[in-house]
């Protein structure tokens, strides 16, 4: 199915003006959000060089050919002066190029409020409303920003390399608890076996004594990879909690030759099967409201705060209520209380903020 009657340039004007909260925006999102479509949306992380971009045009070929719209966006956290990098991307999207139902966005943005993955919270709706039902995201597993883009989509795909050594793997802890599949790209090398079996015992530590609902199979679990697995709690969140819940997701990890397509398959059946997991559960449900209650506890946040950082001309609300606490005048908690108490009357922030806003909709306000 091809996106509905929405031109390629229609579509970028859409998500430029989202992108950039430029005027209509909300007009946009108001639809994107109320009818966002089936779409389910793949993160794709790992080091830099990983394969990544080639993984992904062979992916979104793929998912083409069984007939899925396939958006993919390159996310690019590092800076905004990063034409090179992305114009690589262009260039080796040479596969998904063939296929009309792909459409490829690069994303570097940082007019947003929300910063990055913000921007792409509010995007993802717009593409699933433009009927895409496979969004592949791409960013470069570093830093905050990063895990921020990768904590919305519905199944994070880690891309890995062999030979980047035992130190640097364990560097990228982080990669290892977020992952819901593990690719082990560059399989073409000699030392690609040997990075397989070693996440594999990472994962195999973690989920020791459980199969998983996927009943994939596991190996010993040497001493050395328990380092990998800091962070139990952010592992839990993504796969459930294995002492706990009757129903386990143990993460996949598999082989691919992303320059040759070798393995690709597999790997859409490994995201496809957790895909379908993740919605029987409902944590693809719970996951989407919990993003946009925390992505309007952050619009709400900037919002209340600001009258406080601002300034006029002179000092700010906060640098003058600095210097009195250093004056010995208040503490801090007194500070902080002294200026809410206005707002807080001011904005009624108190029980019944619900039944007015419910009042509102029922006369038309919201
Ligand atoms: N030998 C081999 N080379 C590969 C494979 N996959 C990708 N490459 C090459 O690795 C290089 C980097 O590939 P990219 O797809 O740009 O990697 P990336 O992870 O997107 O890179 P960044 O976005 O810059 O982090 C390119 O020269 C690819 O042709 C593979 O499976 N085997
Ligand atoms: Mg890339």
């Amino acid at each position: 199915m091809t996106p509905r009657a929405l031109d390629r340039r229609t579509l970028a004007r859409r998500i430029s003006a989202v992108e950039n909260r430029l005027p209509g925006s909300d007009a946009i999102l108001r639809e994107a959000y109320g009818n966002p479509g089936s779409a389910r949306v793949i993160g794709i992380t790992g080091p830099p060089g990983a394969g990544k971009s080639t993984l992904v045009d062979a992916l979104a070929a793929a998912w083409a050919i069984e007939g899925e719209a396939v958006a993919i966006l390159a996310v690019d956290p590092s800076s905004p002066y990063s034409g090179g990098a992305l114009l690589g991307d262009r260039i080796r999207m040479d596969r998904s190029a063939a296929y009309p139902s792909i459409y490829f966005r690069s994303l570097s943005s940082r007019g947003h409020i929300g910063g990055l993955s913000g921007a792409t919270a509010d995007i993802i709706p717009v593409l699933g409303n433009a009927r895409f039902t496979r969004i592949l995201i791409e960013t470069v597993g570093a830093g905050q920003a990063d895990v921020e883009v990768m904590n919305l989509a519905d199944c994070v795909l880690v891309v890995s390399v062999p030979g980047l050594g035992d130190q640097v793997q364990a560097s990228k802890a982080g990669l290892m608890e977020i992952g819901d599949v593990y690719a082990v790209n560059k399989g073409d090398r000699p030392a690609a076996r040997g990075t397989l079996a070693e996440i594999d015992r990472a994962l195999a530590t973690r989920y020791m004594g459980q199969s998983g609902v996927n009943q994939w199979p596991q190996g010993a679990t040497p001493a050395s990879t328990v380092r990998l697995l800091q962070g139990v709690e952010a592992l839990n969140a993504r796969h459930g909690d294995p002492s706990t819940e009757s129903s386990t997701w143990r993460p996949p990890v598999l082989e691919t030759v992303a320059t040759t397509g070798a393995g690709t398959a597999a790997l859409v059946d490994a995201t496809e099967a957790y895909l379908q997991w993740a919605h029987s559960t409902s944590r693809i449900e719970r996951k989407r409201h919990e993003h946009v209650r925390q992505q309007l506890l952050r619009l709400l946040t900037a919002r209340l705060i600001e009258p406080f950082v601002s300034a006029s001309g002179g000092d700010s609300p906060l640098d003058y209520s600095a210097r009195r606490i250093a004056a010995g005048l208040a503490s801090p908690h007194e500070m902080a209380e002294q200026l809410v108490a206005p707002a807080l009357r001011d904005l009624r922030l108190a029980a019944g903020i619900v039944a007015d806003l419910e009042s509102r909709a029922g006369t038309g306000g919201v």
